[in-house]
Formats: structure tokens, sequence, C-alpha cells
């Protein structure tokens, strides 16, 4: 392991994320001067970072956000420039797979393309000897189910706009390790959630409806394919893996994954669960609904029989990934890395900070106050 005593720099894209969000906060406990880019939005778009925000005008400041934006090559190298990084993670992309299909050429430049533009701006400040670099990749890479479990060595067959971009991304990073001897890896993480996950990924979008409708807020929502199987750990466990990578001797590629695998219909049944509901599955597919079985928490009360949960083809993917299980054992065996949090802990944190969430809308509507809508997208 690498063990440098000077005080380190890192420059995360994407900090305005679930994942910069919780590499931030880590590199800070780890004595780091942090540096993000955030994009200029018409509202403020810090919120999961604004307990780290440090006042610019004082001294020492540890944390500091860069306007800029991965599509912006002269952006990112004079940021690059300023900053000297002795780590850069680049988290930064337009993340959601549904969506890539609708923004295709907007996701190739940021996800793919980006990823090229921090590595050139680093080769061209004549930086590679001093700066090490993390590409988030992904479990995407592999789509087509070829393999089960998936290792570092499974083919890819990406199965949408965003997979592809993000596999560009995979061999450029690669790419640039071999022809300028950078220091440059590619974690290949499976699906990572937390309270922070954006509402629109299908775990939050069923924690929140879930947290809703046991408070009488919301009377049933929508998903898209029930069958697809995810390896679902925890966000916080996997960004100390991106950190551990970049500790090592030599810079390589590892599988980040929890090697268990659950489908979207029994992570459902487990949110219920967290708030006392049981729920029955029926139908097949496109028609398919759930129905309360049972509510068995005083503190929620949902009718038995009520249609919580129906299946809305606008949600499918044209081209699904149907089934994701990851192998970390390399992982395990050079960085000694292995999730800290089950996947039981996991919906349980969610459920319940969506449930406290949720409690004091409800409890400034009641009083009169407006809030916002609930978009159940
Ligand atoms: P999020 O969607 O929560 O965060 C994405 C971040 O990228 C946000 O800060 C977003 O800014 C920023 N961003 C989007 N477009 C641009 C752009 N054009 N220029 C600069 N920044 C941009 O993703 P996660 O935190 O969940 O994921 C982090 C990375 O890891 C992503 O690259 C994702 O593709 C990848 N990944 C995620 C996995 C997961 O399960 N979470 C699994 C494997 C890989 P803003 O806040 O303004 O939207
Ligand atoms: P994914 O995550 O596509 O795996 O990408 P998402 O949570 O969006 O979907 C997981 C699975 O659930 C199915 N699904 C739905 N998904 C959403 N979002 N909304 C629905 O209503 C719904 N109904 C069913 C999907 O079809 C899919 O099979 C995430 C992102 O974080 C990527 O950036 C990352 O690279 C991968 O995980 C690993």
């Amino acid at each position: 392991m690498r063990n440098d005593k000077l005080q380190k720099t890192a420059l995360i894209t994407g900090i305005t994320g679930q994942d910069g969000a919780y590499l931030a906060e880590l590199l800070l406990e780890k004595g780091y001067i942090v540096h993000g880019i955030k994009r200029r939005s018409s509202l403020f778009n810090t919120e999961r970072v604004d307990h780290l925000y440090q006042d610019p005008h004082e001294e020492d400041i540890r944390f500091k956000l860069h306007y800029g934006d991965l599509s912006d090559s002269m952006n990112l190298t004079r940021i690059i420039q300023e900053v000297q990084p002795d780590e850069i993670y680049n988290l930064g992309a337009m993340s959601h797979v549904k969506v890539s299909f609708d923004t295709p050429e907007y996701t190739a430049n940021v996800d793919g393309l980006g990823t090229l533009r921090i590595l050139e701006a680093v080769r061209l400040l004549g930086l590679t000897k001093k700066t090490r670099i993390y590409q988030a990749s992904t479990s995407e890479l592999y789509g087509l189910v070829q393999q089960v479990p998936q290792t570092e060595k499974t083919p890819f067959y990406p199965r949408s706009p965003y997979g592809v971009a993000k596999l560009y991304a995979y061999w450029i990073t690669v790419n640039y390790r071999e022809a300028y001897d950078m220091f440059a890896c590619n974690g290949i993480l499976f699906n990572h959630e937390s309270p922070l996950r954006g509402e629109t990924f299908v775990t939050r979008k069923i924690t929140r409806a879930v947290a809703r409708i046991a408070l009488g807020m919301q009377v049933n929502f929508f998903l898209g394919n029930l069958d697809a199987q995810r390896d679902w750990g925890h966000a916080k466990d996997y960004v100390e893996a991106m950190w551990l990578m970049l500790q090592q001797e030599k810079a390589e590629d590892y599988v980040i994954a929890t090697g268990k695998t659950t489908s979207v219909r029994d992570l459902v049944k487990m949110a219920f669960a967290c708030v006392g509901i049981s729920v029955e599955f029926s139908g097949n597919g496109i028609d398919e609904i759930a129905r309360v079985v049972n509510c068995a928490d005083d503190d929620f009360q949902v009718e038995t029989g009520k249609i919580v949960l129906k299946v809305d083809p606008k949600y499918h993917r044209p081209t699904e990934v149907d089934l994701l299980i990851g192998d970390a054992s390399k992982c395990k065996e050079k960085l000694s890395w292995e999730p800290k949090h089950s996947l039981q802990d996991l919906v349980e944190e969610m459920v319940a900070a969506d449930v406290d969430l949720f409690r004091k809308e409800k409890y400034l509507r009641e009083g009169g106050h407006r809030t916002l809508d609930y978009r159940g997208e």
C-alpha cells in the first residue's frame, strides 16, 4: 500500500452525486484536501455535500467546489492545472440507464469523451507521474448475460447507450495506462445504493413509495421490469474500495460487488416488510400488480387487499440487462475489501430515512405549508 506522508489533494468529478458525497466525506476524514466539480444549475444542486461546505473566505479550506462540466475540455484542463491533484476520481456522468436511450449523444459525450478529456488533460499538463485516476466503470458493461458471476475477465456486451459510452471510458482508461504508463484504474462497480440515491433509480423509487404508502400519502406506484436481478450493495462500502484502488503499488481494474443477487420483485417485498406490510404479486410481466395481504405495524395502517403497485410498460427499457452478480474475489484478495452492509441493512436504512423524510413533509402539509409534490418517475 502507498504511504505518502504529505497531505494529499483529490479532485472529484460528480461530487454532488451519491458517490461523490460519500467519497468526499471519506477523503476529508482521511485528511485530504478535496476539490469537486459541480455543474451550474438554475437551482442549488449541492444538497448532498452542503454539510461539508466551508466558507471560501476562511483560511485552511479543505473542501472547495469549482464550476465545470465533463463536456468542456478547457474547463477541465484549467481546474486540473490549478488543483494539481494527487488523485482524480472521475464519478461525473449521466448515470441513468433508461434516460441514456433518450439522450444517447449527450451520454456518449459526457460519460465516454468526458473520461478522455480528464486523461488527456493529465497527460498534457505533464502530471502523468503525479496524478492517479479512478474511473467509475460499471457492471452495465456486462449487459447481455454471458457468464455469472461476472469477474474482471468476463467479456463485455453493453445493452444501452450508457453502457456503450462507459465501455469507451473503460478502454480509454486502460489504453492511457498502457500507452503513457499512467496510474489509472477502472472500478467495475455493481449497483450501490443509499439514502442519498437519486429518486429515479429503482431502489430509491421503491423506498420512497413504500414510505408514502405506509404514511397514507399515496395509494400506489408504478414500476417496469420486476424480473431484473441486481447485485445491490451500500454506496458507503463502495467508495472505500475506490480509494483503496488508488493506494496500491500498481494500477489495476477491480470488480466491486456483494456476490448476491435479488430481483426487483423481491426488493419490493423486502421494502414493504420494513413497514410491517406484506404484499403478494399476481399477473404476469406487463399486467402484474401487488396487493397488501397483511399490515402488522400499528404505526402504519394500509387496508388489506389494496393494490399498491402496478407495472407500467413505459418503464421497460428497449434492451435490458437481466442478471448481474459480481465476483469480487480479486478485490477481497488484493485490497482486503469486503462489503460491511447486507442488503437487508441497506433496505431498512433507506426505508427508515424515507419514512422520516415524508413524516416531516406530512407534518408541514398538515400545518398548511406548501411542499414539493411527489414525482413518481
Ligand atoms: P449520480 O447520478 O448520483 O451522480 C452523478 C454526478 O455526475 C452528479 O454529481 C452529476 O451532477 C454529475 N454530472 C452529470 N453530468 C455531468 C456533466 N456533464 N459534467 C459534470 N458532472 C456531471 O451517480 P452515482 O453517484 O450513483 O454514480 C457515480 C458514478 O459511478 C457515475 O459515473 C455512475 O455512472 C457510476 N456508477 C454508479 C453505480 C451505482 O450503482 N451508483 C454503479 C457503477 C457505476 P448533478 O448533481 O448536477 O446532476
Ligand atoms: P441500473 O439501475 O439501470 O441497474 O443502473 P436502476 O435502479 O435504474 O434499475 C435497476 C433495474 O430495475 C428495473 N426497473 C426499474 N428501474 C427504474 N429506474 N425505474 C423503474 O420504475 C423500474 N422498474 C424496474 C430496471 O429495468 C433495471 O433492470 C444503475 C445506475 O446507477 C448506473 O449508473 C450504474 O452503472 C448501474 O446501476 C450499475
